[in-house]
């Protein structure tokens, strides 16, 4: 019998106070048990409100002036994304850091895990779904092509808007029996309709919460983002364990950004050395001319 808890689901805080034991073991509990964890009022409206400003202006524009000095920008029909939130957000930078978040995912993914992926992230409202339920397991495309990875992954959302529609749905406890599933799949092959477990309406959650909101969640719980009728906007992090198996390109960060008492936490932005930073600017990723501002901008972020 499958079994899953929505009594732990959600957790109330208060964005100025540490956890208590009592709220970490429930966070824990219920990424591991439900796959997902939402933790209501985690970021204070002041930062909210920062940070919303923040994504809105680099989605738009990306960042930095002059022609050849940008960071930047996708921008489609779906969705605009910026890529370097930790580069640019002194905001982002202090969510991150905040002892809350480290201890929790230290707790889920053990002393040594990484971010290997960010972005700011506005969805625009639109009348159709995209993506159906399905569990993350690939990586950059660009430089995993379409191999996939059954690592244990956290992914973070941090809703920066309140979100009435269009929220990130779950199935809870789906995490271990879905993996298998797609794993035996050909690889392009998506999920197929027939194994998503839709019998029971009490599993499966729709996070319309306000902003602020942080919803946690194991990667290989099928999942989906239901349709925005207004403007959605987050903060998204990817969290993997140090012997994560996809290659992955080096998350750049301000260590300006950085307080004395948060650098035992500057780990997170350490890449396994199964990418180097060199070759990842070597590789025909990057085209020529970006490549020496690209250089210098990584050598001047993590000082090599
Ligand atoms: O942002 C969301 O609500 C979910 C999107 C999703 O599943 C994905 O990006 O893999
Ligand atoms: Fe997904």
């Amino acid at each position: 019998m499958v079994t899953y808890d929505p009594s732990i689901l959600y957790l109330n805080c208060n964005a100025s106070s540490s956890f208590s034991e009592e709220e970490e073991n429930q966070i824990t509990e219920s990424i591991s048990k439900n796959g997902i964890c939402i933790i209501r009022n985690f970021q204070s409206a002041e930062s909210v409100s920062t940070l919303k400003k923040e994504a809105e202006l680099v989605c738009k524009f990306g960042y930095g002036i002059g022609i050849g000095n940008n960071l930047p920008y996708v921008s489609g029909q779906l969705f605009s994304e910026f890529r370097f939130p930790y580069l640019v957000s002194e905001a982002a930078m202090q969510y991150l850091m905040d002892h809350r978040l480290m201890s929790t995912l230290r707790n889920s993914l053990g002393d040594d895990f990484f971010i290997h992926h960010s972005l700011f992230q506005i969805s625009h409202p639109r009348k159709e779904q995209i993506l159906d339920f399905h569990i993350d397991c690939g990586s950059q495309k660009a430089l995993n092509k379409k191999t996939k990875f059954d690592d244990y992954r956290i992914r973070s959302i941090l809703y920066l808007t309140d979100v009435t529609s269009g929220g990130f749905s779950y199935i809870m406890n789906t995490h271990e029996k879905a993996l298998k599933t797609f794993m035996n799949l050909p690889d392009g092959e998506l999920f197929p309709e027939d194994q998503v477990p839709l019998d029971d309406p009490n599993r499966i959650i729709n996070v319309n919460e306000k902003a602020g909101t942080l919803v946690l969640f194991n990667t290989h719980g099928l999942h989906r983002g239901e349709i925005p009728k207004e403007t959605r906007i987050v903060l998204n992090t990817w969290f993997a364990q140090r012997d994560f198996k996809a290659t992955v390109n080096p998350t750049p960060f301000n260590y300006s950004f950085i307080k004395p008492h948060q650098k035992e936490h500057l780990h997170v932005f350490n890449s396994p050395s199964h990418y180097p930073t060199e070759d990842f600017i070597n590789q025909n990723l990057i085209p020529q001319s970006s490549k020496n501002k690209i250089k210098s901008m990584i050598r001047k972020t993590i000082g090599i």
